[in-house]
């Protein structure tokens, strides 16, 4: 046997007799710590695919899910022609069609509605895949230059996004290797373990080295099991205990006074604020022990004492509340006041991906609107926004919906809703997917999309500061077709001449960054670390326009909004409803990533049925027993799940995890349809973990199915 394994971008040799190579990619998927990939593939068949050991963020480690890329790839229900609907809406009945004949007729249909208003058309997207070019870049351009409806992809991270933006300037924070020496980590509204596997390494050799790990999760997850402290506080009262943190911090005087008197901005109005927030009452609205918050905040005061970092990984489950983007800004402000930002281990890191130079305009053009400002579309809304009627204020009815990277009849709240939607027979509906998911069943037209191992990307991430690149491995399977191949060619059929629509993938993939970015060396690594200081806000330099960390945001004063960070109670309140008397949750299971890979057998098998988690306590009251099948339902709905009494589960507050397709759960529903399509504070974000609920035995009949 000859071969010689080196790690550059795609190396051949020779086994045995065969063909073997080595590809470099990078995981699309919606995950903070976008792994760099090494794809094996032997005589074009994709046989391995494992974490890249020269990445230092991957560490050659992949989660469980993408080890199994290839399973997902050749999956045998792989979508590997153009279909076209035979059935009526929602059966899921297709018949092949040909690439032209389906181009041929989705453009007339396209063409026709446009003629009346181009803001009928939509787009549906969000981050199947978080590459640059295979979302919003060809596609961009095409649905500027139709004029079609914007949307507000607020699906996931906006009301974070937005508190953050308002307090630290942007998606911005600390650097996640620099975890690893912080002696206080506390991981707030994240299941690490689950959902951001290599930050926890981190987290974990910190560990090692004495530090201590605090999480705050109304649920006892993976990773609030495997800390010291786990404050299992009542979902959407995070803002709460931030104040009575810095209430703490205030009363003690553990402050860094130099550095709120030079960095930040508001110092005054938010101590006399946060002075209203002392522990008993902060206590009683989490639900959680007042000793628990004074802990706290004496362990993160006692870091400015003794010189220590103090580091804080807020993730996105704290913010799918009424008040999430408030939350947000108030877990913000914590580290100004001990100025853990002076320490490289030290400061808050909720997303990463405001400090990658991506220019957005060279992708998607918006120069192709030539002036004309479309509606905008919130995705999370889609629900009742695919039933509104022609309105001055709405504009005009949805008449076509273009859906790619996305499975919204799975994963939009109040999917009652959505489903009533897009099962309208005049509605016009494209789905570009891998398979025929529960949104698929509804579309007029499905067309075959690539994978990862199929195509050309490039991609920023959102829990590291690395640029990765993505080779394609193999060959597109089928006719399948990458995202940017088929508005490139949908583009042309619609007769759209403009040079930018013949640009290749590679060509998109260099104006990502454009010479921002070393592109030399992603071709030949993979990878590249952006350039950053180390600590970067140790002397303030926030990009808000004060430059200073806004405790008090003039912005938001000037929109009407409360400039200081407050607690906003949930729309739906537990405790104010006798008739839904248990709060609901619905977080990620381990092994899917939102709802991808549900439909992948093994990894299926892992998670069982759809389960509902409820403290033994709620269970006998309501006569539950582990493992029986229990009816969730309120106002908008009901699903079937099978009830896993727990002590994962808090009293008072039932998980319902997420997110299986529906088709494949136990009753053709999912947790979605007792979800609401109430928006967040800030960001106009979905509300997933502000909903309350009843459970009952699914013998017992509830008032919905009496
Ligand atoms: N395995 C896996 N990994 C994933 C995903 C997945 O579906 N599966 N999803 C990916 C996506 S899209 C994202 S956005 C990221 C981030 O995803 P996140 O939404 O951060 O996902 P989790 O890490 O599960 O964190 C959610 C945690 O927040 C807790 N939580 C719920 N409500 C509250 C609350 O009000 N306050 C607090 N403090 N905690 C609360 C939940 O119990 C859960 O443990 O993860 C990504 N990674
Ligand atoms: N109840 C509840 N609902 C939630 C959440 C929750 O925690 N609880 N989480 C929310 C969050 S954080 C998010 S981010 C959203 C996620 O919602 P989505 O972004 O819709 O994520 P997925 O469900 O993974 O669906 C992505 C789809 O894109 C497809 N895809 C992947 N790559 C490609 C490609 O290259 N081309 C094409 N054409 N298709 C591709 C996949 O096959 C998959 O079906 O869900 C939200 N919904
Ligand atoms: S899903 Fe996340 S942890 Fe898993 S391979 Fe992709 S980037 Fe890495
Ligand atoms: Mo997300």
């Amino acid at each position: 046997m000859r071969n010689t394994i080196s790690i550059s971008p795609s190396v051949s040799f020779v086994q045995g007799e065969g063909q073997l190579t080595r590809v470099l990619g990078a995981c699309p998927h919606d995950c903070p710590d976008t792994c760099s990939l090494l794809t094996t593939v032997e005589n074009g068949v994709a046989t391995r695919v494992q974490g890249n050991p020269d990445h230092p963020q991957t560490g050659g480690v992949l989660c469980n899910k993408v080890s199994r890329y290839t399973e997902r790839t050749y999956h045998p229900e792989r979508l590997l022609q153009p279909l076209k609907r035979v059935g009526p809406k929602g059966s899921g009945r297709f018949e092949p069609v040909s690439w032209d004949a389906a181009l041929t007729d989705i453009s007339a249909r396209l063409k026709a509605i446009a003629a009346r208003n181009p803001e009928a058309i939509v787009p549906y997207s969000y981050a199947g895949t978080m590459g640059q070019v295979q979302s919003e870049s060809m596609a961009g351009r095409f649905f500027n230059r139709l004029g079609a409806s914007f949307l507000d992809r607020t699906i996931c991270s906006t009301a974070g996004g937005e508190g953050l933006r308002q307090t630290l300037g942007g998606k911005v924070g600390m650097r996640v290797e620099f975890f690893a020496e912080s002696k206080l980590i506390i991981i707030w509204g994240s299941n690490s373990i689950g959902s951001n596997l290599h930050f926890w390494r981190y987290a974990s050799q910190a560990k090692r080295g004495g530090a201590r790990l605090v999480c705050i999760d109304p649920r006892k997850s993976e990773t609030a099991e495997k800390c010291h402290e786990h404050i299992a506080l009542l979902p959407g009262t995070d803002a709460a205990l931030a104040l009575a943190l810095m209430h703490e911090l205030i009363t003690h005087d553990w402050l860094d006074h130099d550095y709120i008197a030079q960095h930040t901005v508001g110092w005054q109005s938010l101590r006399e604020r946060a002075l209203q927030w002392n522990p008993e009452r902060a206590a009683a609205i989490c639900g959680v022990p007042v000793e628990q918050i004074k802990n706290l905040a004496r362990d993160y005061g006692q870091c400015l004492v003794n010189k220590q970092a103090a580091a804080i990984r807020m993730n996105y489950g704290m913010q799918r509340v009424r008040g999430g983007g408030n939350a947000a800004r108030a877990i913000a402000c914590l580290p100004a006041l001990t100025g853990a930002w002076r320490h490289r281990a030290g400061g808050v890191l909720l997303s990463s991906s405001g400090l990658f130079p991506v220019d957005q305009a060279a992708l998607q053009r918006p120069d192709l609107l030539a002036g004309r400002q479309p509606r905008t579309i919130n995705m999370v809304t889609i629900g009742n926004d695919l039933l509104a009627e022609t309105s001055p204020a709405f504009g005009p009815k949805i008449e076509a919906l273009i859906v790619y990277n996305s499975n919204p009849v799975a994963v939009a709240p109040e999917s009652g809703k959505v489903v009533q939607g897009f099962a309208r027979e005049d509605l016009f509906t494209v789905v570009l997917e891998h398979f025929q998911t529960d949104t698929a069943d509804y579309a007029d037209y499905i067309l075959p999309a690539t994978t990862q191992l199929e195509h050309w990307d490039v991609h920023s991430a959102y829990g590291h500061t690395d640029a990765l690149l993505n080779r394609p491995a193999i060959a597109p399977l089928g006719q399948a077709k990458s995202n940017a191949q088929i508005f490139r060619e949908l583009a042309a059929h619609m007769g759209f001449t403009e040079p930018c629509f013949s640009d290749s993938d590679e060509t998109l993939g260099r104006a990502v960054f454009g010479d921002k970015v070393d592109f030399n060396e992603l071709l030949d690594k993979g990878f590249t670390t952006l350039n950053l200081p180390d600590a970067p806000y140790a002397e303030g330099n926030f990009p808000t326009p004060s430059g200073k960390c806004e405790f008090f945001s003039e912005r938001l004063a000037a929109q009407g909004l409360d400039g200081l960070p407050d607690h906003l109670p949930n729309y739906e309140t537990l405790g104010t409803s006798a008739e839904f008397p248990l709060a609901m949750i619905s977080p990620p299971a381990r092994n899917f990533l939102n709802s991808s890979f549900v439909n992948v057998k093994s990894l299926r098998d892992i998670e069982g049925e759809p389960v509902l988690e409820i403290h033994a306590q709620d269970a006998a009251a309501r006569g539950i027993t582990n493992g029986e099948t229990v009816r969730v339902f309120n106002q908008r709905g009901d699903y079937l799940v099978k009830a896993e009494v727990s002590a994962r589960a808090r009293p008072g507050v039932v998980n319902g995890m997420g997110i299986w397709w529906r088709k494949l759960g136990l009753d053709g529903t999912n947790v979605n349809q007792l979800t609401s399509q109430h928006l967040t504070d800030l960001g106009r974000g979905p509300v997933f973990y502000d909903c309350l609920v009843e459970v009952a035995p699914a013998a017992q009949p509830t008032e919905q199915n009496a």
